[in-house]
């Protein structure tokens, strides 16, 4: 059984207490490695190794930083296969998606990151007959990034690429419920020669790690994706500390579907948008509202495709969708779907467990489901569900469907359907969201701000957001 250790001071070690828990397989519902149960020791451990590498690494070259994080992202991309099946197995998701989604996204968020940062320039600005301002933006020193089981290497790095991009020195913390390929990466770094201490990876509970790292005095910053919840108690620990906070958190996000839309496209990726890796995106769009005069043949359309959804074991090349993350996320998907019966919902499609044979027999997957006939302000549709589960709701005016978009707690990202392009960005300037996509979801390019408004977080990352963040602005006026 492979034993995964922390990453601190360049050295792959055992936590302090030589405790570990259980880490499960979620396509076969069994115990397959053991990860570290780490504690404030630990991160005390990585605080010091962090803070002993911050002198060189933040007096780094960027072009120097730089090199050795495409070095880190060459070696993962040369390394796709095994990491992709690594991420499929501790997620559940099909092999396909991590290959085609995960890793790659993986490796561009280090390399764009590392040539970003080259590209980062800070301003100035001069005053008539007083003189000039120059501003410069300089490392925090060491900060903390915190990540979600979802998409476990994508997110772990796209916080720590601009962070140690900017000069900073890293205390990480992923999933308990997905260390695996944050271990494999700690593996890279070493071979990639990145300095000790300059990223340590410490695994183990969020109450214990996550919890230290958010108390920390010497660590400056916590960049933190995961539930609103745990966002509250961040920011509540972080904010009397005075410490910089990018929160990126729940979802719970429109779909807004005009009878003028392009029909097949708007069908071929709602069916995306709402059951892309077992529905576990915050970005997919879990409340569908379809403009009545094409509710009937949306509905249809979208309950057959669904219907034939192949749900399988992981490696299946033509798994649609795999396993959940863990049984007790399962069972929190399966007791939503009860409370939306209990609130008067039809179950049009799914609302079950899928069992599967042999080895797959124990496994956490779900019938990927729709759900109608619910009022827009139910718990159903106001409460973020993170399963294969949508609700579909007819409108019938423009103002409307804004209102019922609008009127969850959260503010992430929002997709809009039509071919009338003042209605587009009409409908795009009203949601209250952080991304709005016309016309397509999921499309990302890195320069462009990402985050949420109202519950769904605080600050953006994303380009020069994210470097902005991990920087300190600091501004010399000098008269003339
Ligand atoms: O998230 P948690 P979980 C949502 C989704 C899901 C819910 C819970 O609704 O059902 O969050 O998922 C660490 N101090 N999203 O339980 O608990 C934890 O160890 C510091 C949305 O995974 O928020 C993990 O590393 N850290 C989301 C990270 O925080 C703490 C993606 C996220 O865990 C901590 C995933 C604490 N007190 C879930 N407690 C998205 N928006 O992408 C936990 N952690």
């Amino acid at each position: 059984m492979k034993i995964i250790k922390n990453y601190i001071g360049g050295q792959l070690i055992s936590p302090v207490l030589d405790e570990y828990l259980d880490n499960v397989d979620p396509s076969r519902g069994i115990v397959y490695s053991k990860i570290p149960d780490s504690t404030t020791d630990d991160v005390e451990k990585a605080v010091q190794a962090a803070e002993k590498a911050y002198e060189g690494w933040s007096n780094t070259p960027k072009e120097a930083r730089g090199a050795i994080m495409i070095k880190i992202a060459d070696i993962i991309e040369s390394r796709m296969n095994e990491f992709a099946a690594a991420e499929s197995l501790d997620n559940g998701k099909p092999v396909k998606l991590a290959m085609q989604v995960d890793i790659p996204r993986a490796v561009s968020n280090l390399k764009f990151f590392a040539t970003a940062i080259q590209h980062f320039a800070s301003e100035s600005h001069y005053m008539e007959g007083l003189g000039v301002n120059y501003t410069t933006r300089k490392p925090i020193g060491i900060v903390g990034c915190i990540s979600p089981w979802n998409l476990p290497l994508y997110l772990f790095t796209w916080k720590i690429a601009p962070a140690l991009a900017a000069g900073n020195c890293v205390v990480a913390k992923p999933s308990e419920v997905t260390p695996m390929t944050a271990f494999m990466l700690s593996e890279v770094c070493k071979e990639a020669g990145l300095p000790e201490g300059v990223l340590n990876i410490v695994h183990g509970l969020g109450h214990k790690v996550g919890d230290a790292i958010t108390k920390h005095p010497k660590i400056k910053a916590i960049s933190f994706t995961g539930g609103t919840a745990t966002g509250k108690t961040i920011a509540t620990i972080a904010a009397p500390m005075f410490k910089k906070l990018s929160l990126e958190l729940g979802g719970k996000n429109p779909n807004i579907i005009f009878a003028d839309c392009d029909f097949e496209d708007a069908l071929s990726t709602t069916m995306r948008s709402s059951f892309a890796n077992q529905g576990q995106i915050c970005l997919c769009g879990s409340r569908i509202f379809i403009e009545r005069p094409i509710y009937e043949k949306f509905k249809a359309a979208f309950v057959a495709k669904t219907a034939e959804s192949k749900v399988s074991y992981p490696s299946d090349p033509e798994a649609k969708l795999g396993a959940v993350v863990s049984k007790p996320h399962m069972e929190k998907v399966l007791s939503y779907i009860e409370l939306a019966k209990e609130e008067g919902g039809t179950v049009l499609t799914g609302g079950e467990q899928v069992k599967l044979e042999g080895e797959y027999a124990n496994g956490y997957y779900l019938r990927p489901t729709i759900i109608e006939g619910l009022t827009f302000d139910c718990r159903t549709n106001q409460e973020e569900i993170f399963g294969p589960v949508v609700t579909i709701t007819p409108f019938d005016t423009e103002e409307e469907v804004l209102m019922m978009a609008n009127s969850t707690e959260y503010g992430l990202a929002s997709t809009v359907w039509t071919s009338n392009l003042k209605r587009a960005h009409r409908v795009a300037d009203h949601l209250h969201t952080g991304i709005v996509w016309v016309n397509a979801w999921l499309v990302r390019d890195l320069r462009t701000p990402f985050g949420g408004m109202k519950s769904s977080g605080v600050g953006r990352e994303g380009g020069f957001e994210a470097l902005r963040f991990f920087t300190e602005a600091k501004n010399v006026f000098i008269k003339s």
